[in-house]
């Protein structure tokens, strides 16, 4: 939580409402055509923004994977989105476009800053850790306010405190599968969770837009297995998963803690198993190929 109140420190509480600290220049102006650019974790961060900001009418914005996107298409600004600022594929891109970029990493001076036009270094929030919580929350927070404004997002802190202190039922822990949904922004969060439990725990999840759950994921719903929604819970489909047995968990947080709370499970989950969810199999800090 203090971390995610020092990134809200640096921009000012309202947008337009004053120049942002030093250090954060190159984020998109209003009105701006843009393209948000991460791998991994990084992805989920980019979608999430990319609905926040154009939702918020601060003009098209488009989130990518590095490796998908279309080199021939004009934006007016590449946001690119790397914890360790080495990731192959980010640094390709950043190589190749002409167009105004600006790198969100934990570490200064990279490869991927070599190649970009302006760097935002959030050292605070780095973390030891090969899976990504700190990180890529605290750049999520801090991009959703240069998008609504530090002044919406004050109360976020606490509902982390709220997360790290709430009890994990052992039913959770317990779970035999989970699927993750959301709408809009909470997308990419539900992604990002689905992800952070796979890499943490080796275990089988699974995440959609909420609405396309009743299109075909919903066969496997069962009692003992969790359906988790990030955001509001589209109307209707509370009663959908309770007529298949499976749990429904929603929260009263706001989405981005209720990620903490998963985070939290996904630790859970990993210990109950005898696994390190800091050092996932298979896995290294950033992927360069
Ligand atoms: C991207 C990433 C992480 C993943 C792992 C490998 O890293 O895919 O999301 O958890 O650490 O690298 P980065 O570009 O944000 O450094």
């Amino acid at each position: 939580p203090e971390v995610w109140r020092a990134a809200l420190r640096l921009l000012p509480p309202a947008v337009g409402t004053g120049a942002a600290a030093d250090g954060l220049d190159g984020l998109p102006s209003a009105g701006e055509r843009v393209a948000v650019i991460g791998c991994g974790t990084s992805w989920f961060v980019a979608q999430s923004y990319a609905v926040l900001r154009e939702r918020a009418g601060q003009g098209v914005t488009d989130a990518f994977t590095a490796t998908e996107f279309p080199a021939g298409r004009a934006y007016d600004r590449i946001v690119t989105i790397s914890r360790s600022g080495t990731t192959t594929e980010i640094v390709d891109v950043l190589a190749a476009s002409s167009s105004p970029s600006v790198l969100l990493t934990a570490v200064a001076g990279g490869p991927a800053a070599a190649v970009a036009d302006h760097e935002i270094v959030l050292g605070f929030a780095d973390e030891e850790s090969v899976v990504q919580t700190r990180f890529a929350t605290t750049a999520l927070l801090l991009l959703r306010a240069s998008a609504l404004g530090a002044d919406t997002l004050e109360t976020v802190p606490a509902d982390a405190e709220a997360a790290l202190a709430a009890e994990i039922p052992q039913a959770w822990i317990d779970a035999d599968q989970i699927t993750f949904l959301g709408t809009g922004w909470t997308i990419g969060l539900a992604h990002e969770a689905a992800l952070k439990m796979r890499e943490s725990s080796q275990f089988w999840t699974e995440s959609y837009p909420a609405m396309e759950y009743r299109h075909g994921p919903i066969s496997i719903a069962q009692p003992g297995r969790l359906v988790w929604v990030f955001g509001p819970i589209p109307a209707g489909l509370a009663d959908d998963v309770a007529a298949t047995g499976a749990t429904l968990v929603t929260s009263d947080l706001d989405p981005l803690a209720h990620l903490v709370l998963l985070h939290r499970l996904a630790v859970a989950r990993a210990e109950a198993r005898g696994l390190d969810p800091d050092t996932p199999r298979n896995l290294t800090r950033s992927v360069i190929l």
